[in-house]
């Protein structure tokens, strides 16, 4: 009988799965009944049994449930692809200065977190560059809104210990513009880690990436960050316009209040989201978000104007 042991799959890569356990990694294939059941829909995320044969060659037999995944829909296939399963929470990386905090972007990945029900945490880099206590007040409104932000600086090693321990033992995407510091905090955090952070970046979206879906890097405390190929993972066409609203959390009390039950929050007499920006209880820069994103959600449909 051969053994039977238990991992993470870290990568895919021309028809290898490479798997993580806590005894080291294995190249496994995927054939059988595993693949018959399983297709090519094991994702980065994915925890798996598999076997190792006398010839040293390694074999997934089963793909465990998954409790949560990362997908991108593509109308124009009917289908989705898992970017990453069994993932706990979204990290978006921000940096107060240098550069600005890009709060469209921002709003754009909160978004994507709510629609697969992920928590999302903003990470709030470079404080060294705050001139006194200028905390941009959009980030003020994220905390109230529910959304924990942490403020780290990688030159002081500020915050990265709180963020060190968020890490622990989760599947985290960790994800932002280019230039806020996500290898340099990632560097400062977990010095061991060095030569694996190289794969996270923006830039290698362009070729560098062997596989569509990402990669999985294990980090010491036991938890997994998600090396997407990019931000541009990240985008929102396949999401129904009327659906939307539920993405901005704090619109989701207000939307059942609207006259009209189809209300898209636009210009429609009676609305309650329109009325609270109005009156500030919603930050007006969220709407904005929000129109953005409907319109492109529109377009994507083919509702044209
Ligand atoms: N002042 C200051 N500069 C920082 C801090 N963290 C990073 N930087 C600088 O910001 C620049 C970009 O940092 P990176 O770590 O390469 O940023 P990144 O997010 O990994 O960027 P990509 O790999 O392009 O996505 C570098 O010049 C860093 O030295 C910080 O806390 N304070
Ligand atoms: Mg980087
Ligand atoms: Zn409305």
């Amino acid at each position: 009988m051969p053994d039977l042991l238990t991992g993470r799959v870290l990568q895919f890569t021309a028809g290898v799965y490479r798997i993580h356990t806590p005894g080291g990694t294995f190249d496994c294939s995927l054939r059988g009944r595993a693949k018959r059941d399983a297709g090519e829909r094991v994702a980065v995320g994915d925890l798996v049994t598999f076997e190792t044969l006398e010839d040293g060659s390694c074999r997934i037999t089963e793909v465990l449930p998954r409790h949560s995944r990362l997908a991108r829909h593509s109308l124009a296939k009917r289908r989705e692809q898992v970017l990453a399963a069994n993932v706990d929470q979204v990290a978006a990386v921000f940096s107060l200065s240098r550069p600005d905090p890009d709060v469209r972007l921002l709003d754009r990945l909160l978004a994507v977190a709510e629609l697969h029900q992920l928590p999302a945490v903003i990470i709030m880099n470079k404080t060294d560059l705050a001139d006194g206590n200028s905390v941009p007040l959009e980030y003020m409104a994220y905390a109230e809104i529910g959304y924990a932000v942490l403020p780290t600086c990688a030159k002081t090693g500020a915050g990265l210990a709180e963020l060190r321990s968020l890490l622990d033992d989760r599947i985290t995407v960790f994800t932002g513009p280019s230039g806020v510091g996500k290898s340099s905090i990632l560097n400062a955090m977990m010095p061991d880690l060095e030569l694996r952070v190289g794969a996270v970046g923006e830039r290698s979206g362009k070729g560098k990436h062997t596989t569509s879906a990402g990669l999985l890097i294990p980090l010491p405390g036991g938890g997994y960050l998600v090396d997407t190929p990019g931000i541009q993972y990240f985008e929102l066409t396949g999401v129904d316009p009327a659906d939307l609203a539920h993405a901005f959390r704090e619109f989701r009390p207000l939307v059942e209040l609207c006259r009209f039950a189809d209300c898209r929050h636009r210009a429609e007499p009676g609305c309650a989201v329109m009325e609270a920006v109005a009156d500030g209880r919603v930050a007006e820069h969220r709407h904005v978000s929000y129109l953005a994103l409907l319109e492109a959600a529109e377009e994507a449909r083919g509702y044209g104007g």
